[in-house]
């Protein structure tokens, strides 16, 4: 490849969120050797046959809207509240506990699904996009809590899974055995290879060949989840019309807008080609930024989204921060935000991997992020979500310094720019969970990856110590909101233990104790809903080179703040002198000379 196609090449977002992901960030063409270019042949053709636009910055002031200034709490509704002594977290126990959500701060409430599902994937296997499942409760109930939601003054975002369905669904029912199904090019059917294996090499996100064989019709479905999450074919545009009524149908009940599941993965690349291993999972390279991607997304704005006054945020499943942009650039009407999970684990790391995360990676991660002041785009910052073990563990398992860096961690998502995202039981200092064997799995990934680990012969025990740190149940133990039975979840057996640790935090102990982990996000989010310069002004970094120590100023005409951490466990000296300034919240009782382990505190300078 010649030097200048290379450097036109670079200059495409995908190029460079992919050179991220192999270390390689910002490396111009004249540094790569001619083994690195031949080995990234791959990525030049990927990247080359997208063309996918640009993201160009705007500068000047960002224009302010509800979703920016919100704090959005995602409620997991199995595990939140049960009602009627089921095991399972139901509507009406959501509704019971709306006034604590209040008390919080929280503006808008995420509901993973609630939808009718088999629940091989806990509803993220939809059965009927407009009917709520039997567990949660009936319509009624949802409308009460939309209704009670609204009355306290909050909002409310449903989660919509728009990249496949349940095989269960009657559109997939209906395609496997209606041979004049209208639904059958809802779906992505290829006959096999000569030989009887499946179409392509892909895999599934949940450790199994990413394709179902149905004899009765020789043909393959394909589904990148689990084996009852059949992908929905979006070149097919009746499919669109489908979903676009679906939307408008939420929307006309009054929600607020959604969190749409894997959004970046309805567009795959012409002609479903075998997976290349460089990029990891294989076939994600075919499908996690595909070429009509933009197009779809536009689509669904112009024919749901922007007719209400609704705010949506897609999950990118595999993006980066610059191809994120591109989907969330307000000019692109698109979506309004998507969730960046870069910095979830440090890179070459997984979430089953036992580490210690250093938070400088988060620190330098942050960084370019907020000082990118492109008003053409609009972070989140979130630290939690249902499918990762809790942020909390990852930095440290000891329970004196998770004291503090719980605090840091509310002080930093609440003085950042972005949509401000908290996990349910992230504002009680939830932890993860010592699981006693295999047998208390529940997730349909950590149980397929137990087995496929079992099956690629490794021992029973190995399995299991490498699956537990980081199954997804992990994050689902029941929300803890008594010292009692159950923690108060539940007056029933519930579906999924409960955390070994809610005799000491659950929500009655920490709401009545003004020195709690709640509190203290209580106050921090009172402090982001007094100062809108925390969430708009502009972000100056203090001494960004400085090892152990993240911080900045944020600034506009309203005000100035400054906001100083110590990212370890030890004492570091303060860079910054803070005389003068007014100590608005710490997770120290007071200011000493130096900056003590995992201390943070944000001060107002004006
Ligand atoms: O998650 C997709 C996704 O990115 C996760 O499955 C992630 O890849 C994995 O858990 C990381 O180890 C969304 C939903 O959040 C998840 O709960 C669903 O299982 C999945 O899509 C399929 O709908
Ligand atoms: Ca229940």
């Amino acid at each position: 490849m010649d030097r200048n196609k290379l450097r036109e090449l670079l200059e495409q977002p995908m190029a460079q969120d992919l050179m991220d992901r192999f270390g390689m960030a910002g490396k111009p063409a004249e540094a790569f050797d001619e083994q690195t270019i031949t080995k990234l042949e791959p990525v030049w053709k990927l990247v080359d046959a997208t063309k996918l636009p640009i993201h160009v910055p705007v500068y000047g002031e960002y224009d302010r809207k509800w979703w920016k200034e919100a704090v959005i709490y995602q409620i997991y509704p199995m595990s939140f509240c049960d009602s009627n002594g089921d095991g399972i977290g139901d509507l009406p126990g959501i509704i019971s506990k709306l006034d604590y959500l209040k008390e919080l701060g929280v503006d808008v409430v995420w509901l993973s699904p609630i939808y009718d599902s088999p629940n091989d994937d806990n509803g993220y296997d939809i059965r009927d996009y407009q009917a709520i499942h039997p567990d949660y409760g009936t319509m009624e109930d949802f409308d009460r809590l939309l209704e009670e939601t609204h009355k306290r003054g909050m909002k409310l975002i449903m989660d919509m899974v728009l990249n496949h369905t349940s095989d269960e669904h009657r559109w997939f029912q209906s395609a496997l055995h209606d041979p004049d199904s209208p639904y059958k090019d809802f779906y992505i059917w290829r006959k096999g290879k000569a030989d009887g294996t499946p179409p392509n090499n892909w895999q599934s996100f949940f450790s199994e060949p990413a394709w179902n064989y149905y004899p009765e019709l020789d043909e393959w479905a394909l589904h990148l989840f689990s084996r009852k999450q059949m992908d929905l074919n979006w070149e097919n545009p009746k499919l669109r019309d489908e979903v676009v009524k679906i939307l408008n149908w939420w929307l006309q009940k009054g929600v607020d807008g959604f969190r749409l599941d894997v959004i970046n993965l309805i567009s795959k690349f012409e002609g479903l080609p075998d997976g290349d291993p460089l990029f990891g999972l294989l076939g994600m390279e075919q499908y996690f930024y595909g070429p009509r991607l933009h197009e779809y997304l536009k689509d669904m704005n112009a024919r749901a989204f922007s007719l209400y006054d609704s705010y949506t945020v897609g999950e990118g499943c595999g993006l980066g921060a610059r191809t994120t942009n591109c989907i969330s650039m307000q000019s692109a009407k698109e979506l309004n935000t998507v969730f960046c999970f870069g910095h979830f684990e440090e890179p070459g790391r997984n979430k089953y991997e036992d580490y210690a995360y250093d938070l400088n990676f988060l620190k330098n991660y942050m960084l370019p992020i907020q000082q990118d002041e492109d008003i053409d785009c609009w972070n989140t910052v979130v630290f939690d979500n249902h499918d990762n073990p809790r942020f909390l563990n990852k930095v440290s398992r000891d329970p004196a310094e998770c004291e503090k860096i719980a605090r840091l961690i509310a002080l930093m998502e609440m003085t950042l720019r972005g949509t401000v995202y908290l996990y349910q039981g992230q504002e009680l200092g939830m932890r993860d969970t010592a699981f006693r064997g295999p047998e208390e799995f529940r997730d349909v990934e950590a149980i397929n990856l137990y087995k496929s680990l079992i099956e690629s012969g490794k021992t029973e025990e190995e399995a299991f110590a490498y699956v537990a740190p980081g199954t997804r149940d992990q994050a689902r133990t029941p929300m803890q909101w008594t010292a009692g039975e159950n923690a108060g979840f539940t007056t029933g057996t519930p579906w999924l233990r409960l955390a070994d640790d809610y005799e000491l935090r659950n929500a009655e102990a920490e709401t009545a104790d003004d020195a709690s982990i709640f509190s203290f996000y209580r106050k921090a989010i009172a402090l982001r809903h007094a100062y809108k310069t925390l969430v708009y002004g502009h972000f100056t970094a203090e001494q960004p080179e400085l090892a152990d120590f993240m911080g900045y100023t944020r600034r506009d005409d309203d005000g100035e703040f400054y906001v100083e951490m110590n990212l370890c466990n030890h004492t570091i000296s303060r860079p910054r002198s803070v005389e003068g300034m007014e100590c608005l919240l710490s997770n120290y009782e007071d200011t000493a000379a130096d900056l003590r382990p995992y201390e943070a505190a944000v001060y107002r300078i004006r």
